[in-house]
């Protein structure tokens, strides 16, 4: 294991040839280190702090290495909380191993990935949800995902979720201490008032836990299958959505054989489509294995569009079997070919046509409030975006239904102070204040290094 204590250096720019080249350097040798291969007029330990200097790398048999810029950030006021400096060369590949070979002589190491951010944490710049959000900025492709995952290291779940760590804390404290106090008969909390403070807290997890499903959409995007019988459409909708000519289109039933994959961002929400095979009995061995993969297509999805073309019959047989796959609230049924009559046979959830472009628009608003379901979302409503926090959440809930269940079957205050601490040390794991290692390197172990 290595040790938190030592200096740690890393590239923190992508790995190529760019502008620049920045390497990052942490910890309390940082400035030494670095004075060993650095020339300037005058020394970083003895640099103003939160400055920025030029000067040239020397290696051992003082060769020039680079001209470069050296910012220095002084303890506590860096990332990671450390003494820190960042050196940016010339985007070189071939410059940065020079550079960070010759530090490596100077009592440095190469940083392990996300140990930059972890000390952030350790250092208490940041809490472990803020954290997470750092990855999910940098992994961030649309607007919105950008937008919640800002606020997640704006430090707005975290906030919430501590005041209401903070409210068990408080309620399991006077439960314990009337506990000390048994033999007095003192009662420092009302079990009716207990068990409201509980509901109160209870009930506003229970709100955290529902933001999850548009949190997740908003971080991840949403899986959307394009199914239907052959020749309805289902290739040339995928082509209009993207405006460009990304599937083979045909008047030949059965022309898409795979699952082709795109990905379109509609007002900042990621949406990956999967254009099927058109769904048949057919003896055709290639067209039965596309058909086997929509069905694949059809489980992973988040929504499913069931395309029909509205001069033909509803596919109601198809229609019974994706609910057999998926929940009917998630599936849109879409009515192709608008262009060709005005005569409909069945009501669909909504009219497109794949060839004008009539009725899209209102596709996407469809998919839209399908997938993200809840509207009243501002800049400062707290919103859970990640399968660990949802987990710990459903566990703190979890235990305060038990915590209510002991109070109300009577039993004593010993019990009713573990339900409540298992539940503080589940929101407790969701910003940090409880953690274990396996925690820290699942979560850390998926950064960059540099990072
Ligand atoms: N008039 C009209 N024709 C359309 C429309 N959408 C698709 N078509 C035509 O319908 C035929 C089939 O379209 P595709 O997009 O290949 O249909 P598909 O559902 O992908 O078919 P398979 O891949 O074979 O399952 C083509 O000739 C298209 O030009 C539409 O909205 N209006
Ligand atoms: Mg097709």
């Amino acid at each position: 294991m290595f040790s938190n204590e030592d200096t740690i250096t890393a590239l923190a720019t992508a790995p190529g040839i760019g502008a620049i080249s920045v390497i990052r350097v942490s910890g309390s040798n940082s400035f030494s280190a670095v004075d060993n291969i650095f020339r300037s007029s005058k020394k970083l330990s003895d640099c103003e702090p939160n400055t920025i200097h030029y000067g040239k790398i020397y290696n051992g048999k003082n060769d020039v290495l680079d001209d470069v810029l050296v910012s220095v950030f002084q303890s506590p006021n860096s990332y990671t909380g450390e003494d820190s400096v960042e050196i940016s060369t010339h985007g070189s590949q071939l410059i940065v191993g020079k550079i960070i070979e010759e530090l490596m002589k100077y009592d440095v190491r190469i940083a392990e990935p996300g140990e930059f951010t972890k000390r952030a944490f350790m250092n208490g710049k940041i809490d472990l949800a803020q954290a997470e959000a750092v990855i999910d900025i940098i992994n961030s492709r649309t607007d919105a995902s950008l937008r919640g995952a800002r606020n997640q290291l704006d430090g707005i779940l975290s906030g919430k979720v501590n005041s209401l760590r903070e409210m068990l804390v408080n309620a399991s404290s006077l439960v314990e201490l009337e506990l000390d106090f048994a033999e007095e008969d003192i009662e420092f909390i009302q079990l009716d008032e207990l068990s409201s403070k509980i509901d109160t807290v209870k009930e506003e997890i229970d709100k955290l836990i529902l933001t999850y499903s548009f949190g997740r959409v908003i971080k991840d995007g949403v899986n959307v299958a394009l199914v239907g019988k052959p020749n309805v459409g289902k290739s040339s909708l995928l082509n209009y959505i993207l405006k460009e000519s990304r599937a083979i289109v045909s008047e030949i039933p059965g022309t898409t054989r795979d699952v082709i994959r795109e990905e379109v961002s509609i007002d900042g929400i990621l949406f990956r489509l999967f254009d099927t095979a058109g769904i048949r009995i057919t003896e055709d061995t290639i067209e039965k294995e596309g058909v086997l993969r929509s069905r694949k297509a059809v489980q992973d999805a988040d929504l499913i569009l069931l395309i029909d073309d509205i001069t033909e019959e509803f596919s109601a047989n198809l229609f019974n079997d994706l609910k057999n796959l998926a929940s009917s609230e998630r599936i849109i049924t879409v009515g192709n070919k608008i262009d060709l009559t005005k005569k409909v046979n069945y009501n669909y959830d909504v009219l497109v046509s794949a060839l004008t472009g009539e009725g899209i628009n209102i596709l996407f608003e469809k998919m839209k409030l399908m997938s993200v379901g809840m509207s009243n979302y501002t800049e400062q409503t707290a919103i859970v975006s990640n399968i660990r926090h949802y987990n710990a959440l459903k566990r703190a809930s979890e235990n305060l239904i038990k915590g209510k269940e002991s109070i109300r079957v009577g039993m004593s205050g010993e019990f009713i102070s573990v339900d409540l601490r298992n539940a503080e040390t589940a929101l407790g794991e969701i910003i940090g204040k409880v953690t274990t290692d396996d925690i820290l390197n699942n979560i850390f172990s998926k950064f960059c290094i540099g990072k």
